[in-house]
């Protein structure tokens, strides 16, 4: 699946994550296990209970010190550097572990856990503590932050670039996601259309396995530097 390939794009989702020790969110244990999604992953559940909301994603982006980026990750960002063609890695990861694995050009359509949105001036800043004691916006000064990440109703970061990635694109690839939530599980069916060749790397088949010309299945960590390697064609 490698020869004439000109331009590529990444769909990364919570399974690459895995292995490096963060919750998915529908498998076994997952977050949708431990939570309701009505309640800490909608604007509704916000404006119902903010104090559990900032606590939720407090955690989270707590945890993210405690967690480092996998061979996955890593196998990306070489993929990145390698390649002569163009990449585009789309992530609905909100933790940044493809940065700190080394890539530099990440579109996070989900939005980061380390990033605040001002419900009352827009303005989103780099954010690495706590929300729950009410901080003031850098920008504005009011104690307004949310976190921002994209919940369920609210349209997701980047959409018209990667809708012309898609577009243009001859592979597209999506690692560890269970296709289940949308805009994100069409994206392949918008590749398909174009013309472009589809593989799944994924732990088990997701909901839209059966679109993908080619399906892999198993651990991320072992399946994405397998395919890196072969499309660079490096050992
Ligand atoms: C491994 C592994 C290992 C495990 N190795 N693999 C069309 C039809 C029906 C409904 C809709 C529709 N279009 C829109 C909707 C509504 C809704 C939606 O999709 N609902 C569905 C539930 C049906 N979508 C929205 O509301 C979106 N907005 C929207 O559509 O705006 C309008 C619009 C209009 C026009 C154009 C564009 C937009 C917003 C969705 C926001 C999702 N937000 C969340 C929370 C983000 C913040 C946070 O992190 O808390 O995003 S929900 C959650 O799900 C999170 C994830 O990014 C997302 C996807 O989950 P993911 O990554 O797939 O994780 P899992 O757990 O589901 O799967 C993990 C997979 O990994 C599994 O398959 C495992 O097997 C595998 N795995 N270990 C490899 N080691």
């Amino acid at each position: 699946m490698s020869a004439g390939i000109e331009s590529i794009v990444v769909l990364t989702g919570a399974g690459i994550s895995a292995e490096s020790g963060i919750d998915t969110f529908r498998d076994a244990g997952g977050l949708w296990e431990q939570h309701s999604i009505y309640d800490v992953a909608t604007p509704e559940g916000f404006a119902r209970d903010p104090d559990l909301v900032l606590r939720f994603y407090d955690e989270r982006r707590a945890g993210l010190a405690r967690v480092e980026p996998n061979a996955a990750h890593i196998a990306l960002a070489r993929l990145e550097a390698e390649f002569a063609g163009e990449l585009l890695l789309v992530t609905q990861n909100v933790d940044d572990l493809h940065e700190r694995g080394g890539s530099r050009n990440v579109c996070h359509m989900h939005g980061e856990l380390k990033s605040a949105l001002c419900t009352s001036c827009g303005t989103r800043s780099r954010w690495e503590t706590t929300m729950i004691d009410r901080p003031a916006c850098p920008v504005c000064r009011a104690p307004t932050l949310r976190p921002d990440v994209v919940w369920f109703g609210e349209m997701p970061y980047q959409m018209q670039r990667i809708e012309e990635a898609l577009a243009r694109c001859d592979l597209f690839v999506s690692v560890g996601t269970s296709g289940a939530v949308y805009p994100a599980a069409g994206f392949v069916a918008q590749a398909k259309a174009m013309g472009a060749q589809t593989l799944e790397l994924n732990l088990e088949p997701s909901e839209g396995t059966a679109i993908f010309h080619e399906a892999r299945h198993g651990p991320a960590s072992q399946l994405v530097p397998e395919w890196t390697r072969a499309l660079l064609n490096v050992s």
